[in-house]
């Protein structure tokens, strides 16, 4: 387990995508997937026909969010079919938190800051997907994902976002590793409906396969075409965290919002266990912000008991040094320093 290379990087930036083989060690990912088993079934418990309430659960879900809407679903051949989308699950999971802990883990925001170049980013997208072979045809046509964004996307650095799935499962010929195609390969052009091979036969014949063992990332710019394949191996299971990055500020972009399941236990535990740095990731302001008031923290602590607020008391007092240094009170006509909780 390393971090990702410069070499890494580069290929997303120019290519448009790169597959980073092992970003996150196999260990991680297999104490993470414990808590995995608890929303869907192992993959011979599924087969077997077992497990009656995850199975219900996974076949139950359908999430259409991302269908692009046709009359005719085709039987065969690419095409979006709803089955494709089952098996969606949004953050924050349930169990030790482990898997929670990976949406955060230091070599993908080492990646995503990187290749985005800013230290300033947010996750915008955050689920789980699971497919099972014979559940669907999985086969997809070529796409880019204009589902992410309410405006084309721009192609020049700073307009960037990063789309990524990481590999909780080894993804392998017969377990539907994405394809993908070079930029320099789709001369950098914007399609917004899917192309079907007889479109655009070129962009399937410069498609790339990208299989990895559990711990590899798959990063992809949102002018990528790529698509989905169909699982062919019997018993076969694919499990991705779907995770994407933009840039702080950039409202068009966006997918999953996690603050509708905000208030949960799950949730409390996952940020009590976060550095100011993770939080930004989610929006929380930073220490120094001047969102914060001594109130404000006071009601942070209550909200989240366990996490380690100092940073945002000491940038509080750094922030707002001259007002708290003469004993004078901020806007809020609070003391910064008497309502600190070391200070009481
Ligand atoms: O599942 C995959 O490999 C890719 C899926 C995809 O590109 C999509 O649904 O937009
Ligand atoms: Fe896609």
């Amino acid at each position: 387990m390393a971090r990702a290379t410069d070499a890494q990087v580069r290929t997303w930036q120019d290519e448009g995508w790169v597959l980073i083989d092992g970003l996150l060690s196999v260990e991680e990912i297999d104490a993470a997937a414990e808590d995995l088993w608890l929303l869907y079934s192992r993959p011979e418990e599924f087969h077997a026909g077992g497990g009656a309430s995850r199975r219900e659960a996974f076949l139950g879900g359908v999430d259409d969010r991302n269908l692009f809407r046709s009359d005719r679903i085709e039987p065969s051949g690419p095409a979006f079919r709803p089955e494709q989308f089952l098996g969606r699950s949004l953050f924050p999971f349930p169990g030790s938190g482990r898997l929670n802990r990976l949406a955060v883990h230091p070599h993908l925001v080492d990646f995503a800051e990187r290749a985005l170049e800013s230290a300033d980013l947010r996750l915008y997208q955050l689920a789980l997907w699971a497919k099972y072979h014979g559940v669907a045809n999985y086969e997809q046509p070529m796409h880019q994902d204009h589902n992410h964004s309410v405006v084309p996307p721009r192609s020049e650095p700073g307009w960037w976002h990063l789309e990524g799935y990481l590999y909780l499962s080894d993804v392998e010929e017969g377990t539907g590793p994405t394809r993908l195609v070079r930029l320099g390969d789709s001369g950098g052009r914007l399609e917004l409906l899917p192309q079907p091979p007889a479109v655009a036969p070129e962009l399937y014949a410069a498609e790339i396969a990208a299989p990895g063992r559990r711990g590899s990332f798959l990063a992809y710019r949102p002018d990528v075409f790529h698509r989905g394949v169909d699982l062919t191996r019997p018993g076969g299971s694919r499990f991705l965290f779907g995770l994407g990055f933009k840039l702080a500020g950039q409202e068009w972009i966006g997918y999953d919002t996690v603050q509708p399941r905000s208030s949960v236990g799950r949730f409390t535990r996952f940020v009590e266990g976060c550095t100011p740095r993770e939080l930004a990731l989610f929006g929380v302001p930073r220490p120094g912000h001047r969102f914060w008031t001594p109130t404000g923290l006071q009601a942070m602590a209550a909200r989240y008991p366990a996490l380690d607020l100092t940073p945002w008391w000491d940038g509080l007092h750094n922030d707002q040094a001259p007002i708290a240094a003469t004993g004078s009170v901020g806007e809020t006509g609070e003391s910064n320093l008497e309502a600190h909780p070391r200070n009481q």
